[in-house]
């Protein structure tokens, strides 16, 4: 599994807990984040090369454990590759159709917001609803160097999320996978009744039933590991400071 960096972690972490028993090899593809204000050019040439030395390293599936990379790169990755490859997709579907106030709102990269897959996605569920896109330029930034708690990193919530609250949504999808782990300060902000929704668990789901259907799935009774890599070698140490703070143990790069 791969991110533009280490928000992927949001995933890996639903995916180590429910499916133990798997070896998860997690890249963070630190040297070239954020993906959002890349072109799709640069994204699509480095998931093919992440996607080629994972298989490298004999993967089975591939999980694209980020939204602007899914919705920029993973259709022409699947017609090259013959693995299951699992993308990221903001739950925008269950947040329209539960949304009372009928206005929803969607996190998300300045990438993904401009991306033709992801309006097309909007379009699909939001019959009846209002969706307000709000891109996030600075958040990605801020988590890939550990700042969760900066001032900074408070400001920005605020910005992005004052006027969402004001035009009355009651359902925030974070359609981004660093988002997550800004969920409480999130939430602390808007109050309890809109409702924030992640991705990590349809994503693991969906994870499952693929290695079910291609008989993949490793037996239950192997203890599963991660390995973690990054492509940002000259940052290591600052890097594995973030890493083991975000997975909540010791990680080595
Ligand atoms: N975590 C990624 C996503 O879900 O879009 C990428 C964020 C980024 O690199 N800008």
């Amino acid at each position: 599994m791969f991110d533009s960096g280490v928000g992927g972690l949001s995933i890996a972490k639903c995916i180590r807990q429910h499916l133990p028993q798997e070896q998860l090899v997690y890249v963070a593809d630190s040297a070239y984040a954020p993906y959002g204000d890349k072109k799709v050019e640069l994204i699509t040439e480095r998931v093919n090369l992440i996607a080629e030395q994972l298989i490298r390293l004999n993967a089975k599936a591939l999980v694209i454990a980020c939204n602007t990379a899914t919705v920029n790169a993973i259709d022409q990755l699947r017609a090259q590759i013959s693995l299951p490859v699992i993308g990221v997709e903001p739950a925008i579907k269950p947040a329209a159709q539960n949304s009372k106030s009928k206005k929803v709102a969607i996190l998300v990269t300045s990438a993904t917001a401009k991306n033709q897959r992801f309006l097309a996605l909007v379009e699909k569920y939001s019959a009846g609803v209002e969706v307000f896109i709000q891109p996030c330029p600075g958040l990605v930034e801020l988590i890939e160097q550990g700042k969760l708690n900066s001032r900074q990193c408070h400001a920005l919530l605020e910005e992005y999320l004052f006027p969402l609250m004001a035009q009355g949504i009651d359902s925030l999808v974070l359609g981004c996978t660093h988002y997550p782990f800004l969920q409480e300060k999130i939430q602390l902000i808007t109050g309890k009744d809109i409702k924030v929704i992640e991705t990590a668990s349809p994503v693991t789901r969906e994870l499952k039933r693929q290695l079910e259907k291609h008989r993949l799935s490793a037996p239950s009774c192997q203890n599963g590991n991660i390995r973690f890599f990054s492509s940002a070698g000259h940052l290591k140490a600052d890097q594995e400071q973030v890493i083991s703070k975000l997975w909540q143990g010791p990680v080595s790069l």
